[in-house]
């Protein structure tokens, strides 16, 4: 395949043997260890089917003590090593490349404490972001994250990816609602800085480094995490606009009217609402009277109906006065809530329905955003739909080119003009998805060569061997000139 032409299977790592899986299932026990083809099938496939391993064997661990006895062991006998989730990552990360030992989190999906007062719970990586919301929900809590794969990803790899979402522009990153990880190194090494403390000056933060590592640097294996109240009052408007300048005037408007019970604002545009409306065959067009270039999601959440209620309507009120907003709706029950939602929230799902699909994850000074998706699409004539949509509260673009199959033609249109884009125009390549293996090599359009060079000597010192997913984040060229 000629997507991994470019990678070779790295040499120093050793071929798994019969006696290793003696020396796992002393470990994790006969059931902890799967070999058969159809178990590892789902393992070794990316969840966009664009990546495909060829790993012999997968580890359901139900304990620190069962991760940290089997990295040691890989670590002794070269075995590399792929830290699994739910294996929803967009970029090819959780996924062998070769015939790396896939390490799978989703049997340790204990909760551990919840505190009530503070709102921090404690809980182990392989949790599913949405049981844990659910959970929450009987504490009158919720998670601060939330997005389209919540059903399926873990906290653990949430946080290995550092996940932003929808509602990163209320709640803010992983980076600072994490307040403690219980990790294992390469070489079993358990670290544990599984604190519950708000604050915490005592020298450095070593937890970031491994928030957003996607597993490169070792294995999540608890996390303690500060989680919100979950209020009564929610809000979504779903608002069409003519313009790109007047959805950023929207956007201020929001921030300046609705002020703190803003807890979103996405956009899409009408080929992405086209796309939902084609393959998902529940959804319907909210504002079906005439088609416009974009469409938004303005969700507030708040405390007190009457007050959100009216500061909704005077945000809206003051949008179409400015003759910002074409038109409007705002959910009037729970279930024309979800379906505003779905409709944003499905794109993802209807795109992989529709045929092949490039998917590029970008952060572009809010101004410039969209011009990239225009460039792109007048570079690709009728070749592809190039579509954008996203996080426009946080300046995160979801570009998406949709095709038929995949064609190394079409590919080489993309790329790599996209990433040239977003560096001159001070963007970052990836805004929310990581770099996994799609993206290693582009690292150097958002990272200098120093930096790069400071992360490689991050990952000498954690993982010596470099078993942990290898061939991912740090394209291998970076590595070697840290080797020994
Ligand atoms: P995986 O896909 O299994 O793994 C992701 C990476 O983390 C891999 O490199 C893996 O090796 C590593 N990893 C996993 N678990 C661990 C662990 N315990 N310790 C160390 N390393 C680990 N992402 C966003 O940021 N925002 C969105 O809005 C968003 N929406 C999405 C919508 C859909 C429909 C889909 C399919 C994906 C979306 N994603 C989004 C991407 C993806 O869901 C996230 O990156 C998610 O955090 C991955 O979690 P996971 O458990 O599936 O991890
Ligand atoms: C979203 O915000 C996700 O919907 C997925 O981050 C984006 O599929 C994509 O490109
Ligand atoms: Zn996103």
């Amino acid at each position: 395949d000629s997507r991994y032409v470019k990678t070779f299977r790295d040499p120093r790592y050793s071929t798994l043997e019969n006696e290793d899986l003696v020396e796992f299932k002393k470990i994790v026990g006969d059931t902890g260890v799967l070999t058969e083809a159809f178990e590892l099938e789902a393992a070794n496939t990316d969840w966009l089917k664009k990546y495909f391993g060829s790993s012999k064997v997968l580890l359901r661990p139900t304990s620190t003590q069962q991760v940290s006895e089997i990295l040691k062991y890989c670590n002794a006998r070269k075995l590399a090593v792929v830290p699994q989730g739910g294996n929803t990552g967009l970029v090819g990360g959780s996924v062998p490349v070769f015939d790396e030992v896939v390490l799978s989190l989703g049997a340790m999906n204990k909760i551990v404490l919840f505190d009530e007062l503070n709102g921090i719970l404690v809980c182990e990586a392989g949790c599913i972001l949405e049981n844990l919301d659910n959970y929450l929900l009987e504490k009158g809590y919720m998670m601060p994250l939330d997005f389209g794969a919540k059903g399926s990803c873990q906290i653990g790899g949430n946080i290995s990816t550092n996940a932003g979402g929808v509602h990163l522009l209320r709640y803010g990153s992983l980076r600072a609602n994490v307040l403690g990880l219980e990790i294992v190194l390469a070489n079993g090494e358990v670290i544990d800085s599984l604190r519950t403390l708000r604050k915490d000056n005592t020298g450095y933060d070593l937890k970031q480094l491994f928030i957003g590592a996607e597993g490169t640097l070792g294995v999540v294996t608890k996390v303690s995490i500060l989680t919100p109240p979950r209020l009564s009052s929610k809000n979504v408007a779903f608002l069409s606009c003519g313009s790109f300048v007047d959805c950023q005037k929207i956007l201020k408007e929001a921030k300046s009217r609705l002020g703190e019970i803003l807890s979103a604002f996405e956009f899409m545009d009408r080929h992405a609402l086209d796309m939902v409306l084609k393959h998902s065959g529940k959804s319907r067009d909210p504002l079906p009277a005439s088609k416009h270039t974009f469409y938004l999601l303005v969700e507030t959440t708040g405390s007190f109906q009457n007050h959100d209620r009216e500061k909704l309507d005077k945000f809206l009120e003051a949008c179409m006065e400015n003759g910002l907003v074409a038109d409007g709706v705002v959910a009037q029950d729970n279930q024309q809530f979800t379906s505003f939602w779905h409709l944003r929230e499905g794109v993802t799902e209807a795109l992989s329905k529709e045929g092949a699909v490039y998917k590029y994850d970008l952060s572009i000074p809010v101004p410039h955003l969209y011009s990239v998706v225009e460039d792109l699409q007048k570079r690709l004539g009728d070749l592809a739909i190039v579509m954008g949509y996203g996080h426009l509260g946080d300046g995160n673009l979801h570009l998406n080119i949709s095709t038929p199959q995949y064609d190394e033609k079409i590919l080489a249109l993309i790329e790599p003009f996209v990433y040239e884009w977003t560096a001159s125009h001070e963007g970052s390549v990836s805004a929310e998805h990581g770099l996994g293996f799609m993206k290693a090599d582009a690292i150097y359009y958002s990272k200098s060569p120093e930096l790069v060079q400071w992360m490689a000597k991050f990952k000498q010192i954690f993982d010596s061997n470099g078993i942990l997913n290898p061939y991912k984040v740090l394209p291998p060229s970076a590595l070697k000139e840290t080797s020994p």
